[in-house]
């Protein structure tokens, strides 16, 4: 899956910006989706055969390579580790995360479930990494046969133990029997501005605070170390909603393009990305500037009204009851806050009544689909 991703993302990219050959010796940035020790390894393999200066920064998953190699040579070099190597980390994160939403989506059991704990985490390793900032996916925890705690599922931060009648039961996990983190990548920050070492760490003290009213306002807010997230300004603010909904298309072509293996999506809504793929006005995924989003959005409004829908339903699961609430809108914010410092302002911006909830209507206000095209229908 990653592969095609990242293939997709590479050959759509503007020319200008893959071609570096005229440069003397330039540095060549690169994100590389490296999660262990083995996989920088790969990279240093790879590299050394070509004769290059390099420096990988592991923990941001960042491979610098000091070349007057074409860029595109360096990343078909990278490539050949299997790892996703792309040259524009924003839009590759965007566009994984979602896919992996749809995934997640397709994983849970189609009939409408009102318990939680019915739903599976897929064999897909990147769902189950996004599974890890969702506050309402549960565990399943591994043990020996006939053992009680053998299928009995417990929330993120909780265990399973066995009471004096050897029944099973979840407690909050001890943080300190959460695994040590391999990197800062795996820190994430809380609502309370606290950096936790996991996402592990952080479910288990949320655990221990249930009940109270700091555990219930404490949310994952977003993933990596606390930071100073500037201010966004107002003129910003109206700039996120644009380069989302480009991003939010972009995806429903990448799925369609894929389509023929993962079935992720299913005929009805294959015939509505049909039209958007096939559209010759359509603006092609890659870095674009405001005036021509905004342009785009203007001229083609109809392509961008169902991934609008589309997102909307991906993200309301837990329960599926036409509002997004925090720990729904987790998996989308959290690897989007570091990168776009909008992302708060902008959920808030949208919740318009200020219930914490954000309604269909609210939802795609947000991102300037008018009220007449609003369509619950269009949310399979
Ligand atoms: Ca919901
Ligand atoms: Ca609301």
């Amino acid at each position: 899956m990653m592969d095609l991703i990242s293939s997709h993302l590479i050959s759509s990219h503007p020319e200008s910006e893959i071609s570096g050959a005229d440069a003397e010796h330039q540095t060549h940035e690169f994100f590389v989706d490296m999660t262990c020790e083995g996989c920088s390894g790969a990279v240093t393999r790879v590299l050394k055969k070509i004769d290059v200066k390099f420096d990988i920064d592991l923990p941001n998953k960042k491979v610098f390579i000091e070349s007057d190699k074409d860029t595109g040579v360096l990343l078909e070099t990278l490539k050949k580790t299997g790892k996703t190597v792309t040259l524009n980390p924003k839009m590759r994160v965007w566009i994984v995360f979602l896919l992996c939403l749809a995934g997640k989506a397709l994983a849970a059991p189609a009939e409408e479930e009102p318990v939680i704990d019915e739903v599976e985490v897929g064999s897909n390793p990147v769902q189950v990494e996004t599974g890890e900032f969702d506050e309402a996916i549960e565990i399943v925890e591994d043990f020996a046969v006939e053992h009680p705690c053998l299928n009995h599922h417990c929330k993120k931060g909780k265990v399973c133990e066995v009471d004096d009648n050897n029944e099973p039961l979840c407690v909050c996990q001890d943080p300190l029997t959460c695994p040590a983190p391999a990197g800062e990548f795996e820190h994430v920050c809380g609502t309370d501005n606290k950096t936790y070492d996991s996402s592990c760490h952080f479910f288990a003290t949320k655990c221990a605070l249930e009940g109270t009213k700091k555990g219930h306002k404490l949310h994952l807010d977003y993933i990596g170390p606390c930071k100073l997230i500037a201010p966004c300004l107002k003129n910003e603010l109206g700039e996120f909603p644009l380069r989302m909904r480009d991003w939010l298309k972009n995806v429903m072509v990448t799925l369609y393009e894929r389509d023929d293996e993962n079935n992720l999506l299913n005929e009805k809504q294959k015939l509505r990305v049909k039209k958007i793929y096939e559209n010759e006005k359509r603006l092609i995924a890659g870095d674009h500037s405001l005036d021509l989003l905004a342009l785009d959005f203007e001229k083609n409004y109809n392509m961008y009204i169902f991934p609008v829908h589309w997102q909307f339903g991906q993200l309301d699961q837990h329960p599926s009851d036409g509002f997004l609430s925090h720990t729904e809108l987790s998996p989308l914010r959290a690897p989007l806050i570091p990168m776009e410092h909008c992302t708060t302002s902008f959920f808030e911006a949208c919740d318009a009544d200020q219930d914490k909830y954000i309604a269909l209507e609210e939802w795609a206000g947000c991102f300037g689909i008018k009220e007449q095209d609003i369509d619950k229908d269009l949310i399979v």
